[in-house]
């Protein structure tokens, strides 16, 4: 049985790479922040009681901050593969907090490398890097193309991607980059567009909220699947050579676009419902993400299968179906945490 250790195991991505793992005979490790609310709703379907019944998957506190911490725990659990996926992953929010953002998601991936290295542990490492780091490039994007980030989210990832291959060609490390583009879920962060969007059509047509506001509805990205770019990631770390790889659908959509995908479902217009709002505008903006991953196709056996207008479909109707399930149980629906303006005096990117 192999041995896998997930940071960022509570986010999208952690929980469906874990599930993948799990199915795959793997025990998982996974890191987790302390909080004072509990923040593991993605993968509780996944933990089971280890005193009552040894599980496959453990979780363990630590930061990415905290390099003794990820020291002492890459030394104890001894992984066969690090699956790196925390980050401050939020590229608005990287404008706020550029200094949290490089220490966590730039210099958080050095500390893991540097302990890997020094404590000589025999594991293979993924990083989660990303098509942001292309920026200012225009597409289509490849292995290939010029980093210009564009942002200081972007400027740490472009970091951690330039330390993970100096690791690799310097020390011999099986240490690989998978460069993903956006891809999205049921299960995506309530502020990412995508989730903004399908939880609001859910929302406003279920008469719990009147509008939605956003920024730039003319920026275009390739958005895909997040249960199949997991699989992308597993398969990386299973080839003969490390070798970075992008990973995308290649075809995109602008957010109005998506706008339209989404409140079509619901039968909703929706040009009756969205406003412009400039605190979800950037200082700097990404105008067009589409990914050319023949690579992965060549070398992983790895193509997207789901598209914008099916994947807007699968996040609306999970969408439509928990608000009826709180509605059906008596439970008020979740607060409309994200683009309902009124609700908070803090802007929900
Ligand atoms: P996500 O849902 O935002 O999850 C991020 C994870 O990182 C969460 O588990 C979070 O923990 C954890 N984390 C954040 N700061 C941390 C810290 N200081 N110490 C320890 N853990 C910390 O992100 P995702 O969409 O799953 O993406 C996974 C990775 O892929 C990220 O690195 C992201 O930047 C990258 N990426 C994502 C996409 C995409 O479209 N989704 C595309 C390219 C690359 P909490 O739950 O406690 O916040
Ligand atoms: O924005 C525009 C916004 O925040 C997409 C992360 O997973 O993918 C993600 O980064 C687009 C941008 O994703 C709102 O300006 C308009 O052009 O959903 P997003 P992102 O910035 O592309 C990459 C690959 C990552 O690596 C990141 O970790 O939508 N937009 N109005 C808006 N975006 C948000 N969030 N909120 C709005 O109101």
């Amino acid at each position: 049985m192999k041995t896998a250790l997930v940071t960022g195991i509570s986010g999208q991505d952690g929980s469906y790479l874990t599930e993948l793992l799990l199915a795959k005979g793997y025990e998982v490790h996974g890191i987790i922040r302390r909080s004072s609310s509990f923040g593991t709703q993605r993968i509780d379907h996944l933990y089971s009681d280890p005193v009552a019944e040894p599980g496959r998957l453990t979780l363990h506190y630590g930061d990415l901050t905290d390099g003794c911490r990820l020291a002492n725990l890459l030394s104890s659990i001894v992984p066969d593969e690090v699956y790196h996926l925390a980050a401050q992953s939020h590229v608005r929010v990287s404008f706020d907090e550029p200094v949290f953002t490089g220490d966590t998601t730039g210099l958080g991936t050095v500390r893991l490398l540097e302990t890997i290295r020094m404590v000589d542990l025999p594991c293979r490492f993924y990083q989660a890097s990303s098509s942001e780091m292309f920026g200012g490039t225009p597409p289509p994007q490849n292995e290939e193309s010029p980093f210009r980030p564009q942002s200081p989210y972007a400027a740490a990832k472009t970091y951690a991607y330039w330390v993970t291959r100096n690791y690799r060609e310097g020390y011999g490390m099986y240490a690989v980059n998978g460069i993903l583009f956006n891809h999205e879920s049921p299960r995506r962060g309530e502020t990412f567009v995508t989730r903004k969007i399908t939880r609001a059509a859910a929302r406003i047509r279920a008469g719990e909220q009147k509008a939605l506001y956003l920024g730039n509805l003319d920026a275009v990205r390739d958005w895909g699947y997040a249960p199949e770019y997991v699989e992308a990631m597993w398969l990386m770390m299973q080839q003969d050579e490390p070798e970075d790889y992008v990973v995308a659908t290649g075809t995109s959509c602008t957010v109005r676009d998506f706008l339209g995908y989404a409140f079509g479902a619901v039968g909703l217009d929706w040009r009756d419902h969205v406003r412009f709002d400039e605190r979800y505008l950037r200082p700097v903006e990404v105008n067009a993400l589409i990914g050319d991953s023949r690579k992965a196709a060549e070398k992983l056996g790895w193509t997207a299968r789901t598209h914008g207008e099916e994947l807007a479909r699968i996040m609306i109707e999970a969408d439509v179906r928990e608000l009826e399930l709180h509605r059906g149980a008596g439970i008020s629906p979740p607060l409309p945490r994200s683009g309902a303006h009124a609700d908070s005096q803090i802007v929900r990117h």
